[in-house]
């Protein structure tokens, strides 16, 4: 009886051993290294699901309609009072040694921007539209080869190897008062599903798309030893949970999962599609959020110069409210492009949908600068 009972609280202890452990991974981000206020980022965007989305905005605080470099100046600020709660910057250039980024934006500015936006709570992700690596050309160099040459055995993988060792440089560069490393989203990579980057769907099978990720996240994450960084995988529209999953790289290399959205056309039956389309795929990477542990956004979204007037609530939000999505991140306010386009996603002063705009700001659900702030996302 006596060993019967040893027997049983030794199972017992195992029991509940398994599970903190499953307990603990579902709360860690993939990095099991992760520095502390990676992991309370992590932990917070968790939470935060539960109260609202948090609002991104790309090179927020660089220019906007009209304007470049104003110290202060967003557009975002310019019409709601209130700054973005998630910042996007692009590292694009930073392989090429450039001191300005694929869209001019100056590193050394970026990296003032990234630290004020880190002392204020808010959260800061990373997009890098790289050169293709073996022509030498743009991101939008679809040459096939390009991700097996790049992979360990390839041509061209010294090369890439020296292109994460700027990327790690410029994310040990990020630092807080106490010299803290800032915690990132790095999102590399995205739009895999479409044919427009070299990484894309026809130009490299599953099992490159997969050994690239997870390559690049070994490197940073084992070689040059980073730790402040939590990884989002994301592709462009999609149909099916399986069509998303096709090239995921697995659980231990990705931390965050989402799509890219941009509305093209106007109208009411082209509004309700995009409300319907971007609530079909937010219910399958929610669910796969769910049954992975991970944390669903929206990773980039717009509806070029928003030519309507309520946009805003009636459209985006009605796609949006149903779900448990960290962030939606809406792409640049460029301006006026050399190209001749007049390029921008959210209002600016005098913009038909900025009333609207403000009404989406004062939604309770809409998270804003203020709102994480009080939040203290790293702490
Ligand atoms: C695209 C456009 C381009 C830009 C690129 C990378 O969608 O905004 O003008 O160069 O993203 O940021």
């Amino acid at each position: 009886m006596g060993q019967f009972k040893v027997l049983m609280t030794l199972f017992f202890l195992v029991l509940v051993a398994r599970s903190s452990s499953v307990y603990s991974r579902q709360n860690f981000p993939a990095d099991r290294k992760a520095t502390v206020q990676t992991v309370n980022l992590y932990r917070n965007l968790k939470k935060l699901l539960n109260k609202g989305i948090m609002f991104g905005h790309q090179d927020d605080l660089a220019y906007g309609v009209g304007w470049k470099y104003v110290a202060g100046k967003s557009d975002v600020k310019e019409v709601t009072g209130d700054y973005p709660a998630v910042y996007g910057w692009e590292l694009g250039r930073l392989e090429t040694d450039q001191s300005v980024n694929i869209d001019s934006v100056p590193f050394a500015k970026m990296k003032g921007y990234i630290k004020d936006a880190y002392k204020a709570g808010a959260v800061i992700t990373l997009s890098w539209h790289l050169n293709n690596p073996l022509t030498g050309k743009t991101s939008w160099d679809p040459a096939a080869g390009t991700v097996a040459s790049i992979l360990p055995g390839g041509q061209k993988n010294d090369l890439y190897k020296s292109w994460l060792d700027k990327v790690a440089v410029f994310i040990q560069s990020l630092k807080g008062s106490k010299g803290e490393l800032i915690p990132v989203i790095f999102r590399p990579f995205h739009e895999l599903n479409g044919n427009w980057f070299w990484w894309g769907e026809k130009y490299c099978t599953p099992e490159e798309y997969k050994q690239l990720y997870r390559f690049t996240v070994s490197y940073l994450r084992e070689t040059k030893n980073l730790h402040n960084l939590l990884y989002a995988f994301n592709t462009d529209r999609f149909g099916s949970t399986d069509e998303f999953l096709k090239k995921y790289p697995g659980d231990e290399w990705v931390d965050v999962i989402g799509f890219d959205i941009y509305q093209r056309q106007q109208g009411q039956a082209a509004n309700q599609q995009f409300v319907k389309d971007v609530d079909g795929m937010l219910t399958m990477v929610e669910d796969i959020a769910k049954e992975r542990n991970k944390i669903a956004a929206l990773t980039e979204f717009g509806f070029a110069q928003v030519p309507d007037s309520t946009w805003w609530t009636n459209v985006l939000w009605r796609a949006v409210e149903k779900h448990k999505i960290s962030y939606a991140l809406a792409w640049r306010n460029a301006g006026a492009k050399p190209s001749g386009e007049n390029e921008y996603y959210l209002p600016y002063k005098g913009q038909i949908s900025e009333k609207d705009f403000r009404g989406f700001y004062q939604l309770p659900q809409t998270l804003f600068q203020k709102d994480v702030t009080k939040e203290k996302l790293y702490k």
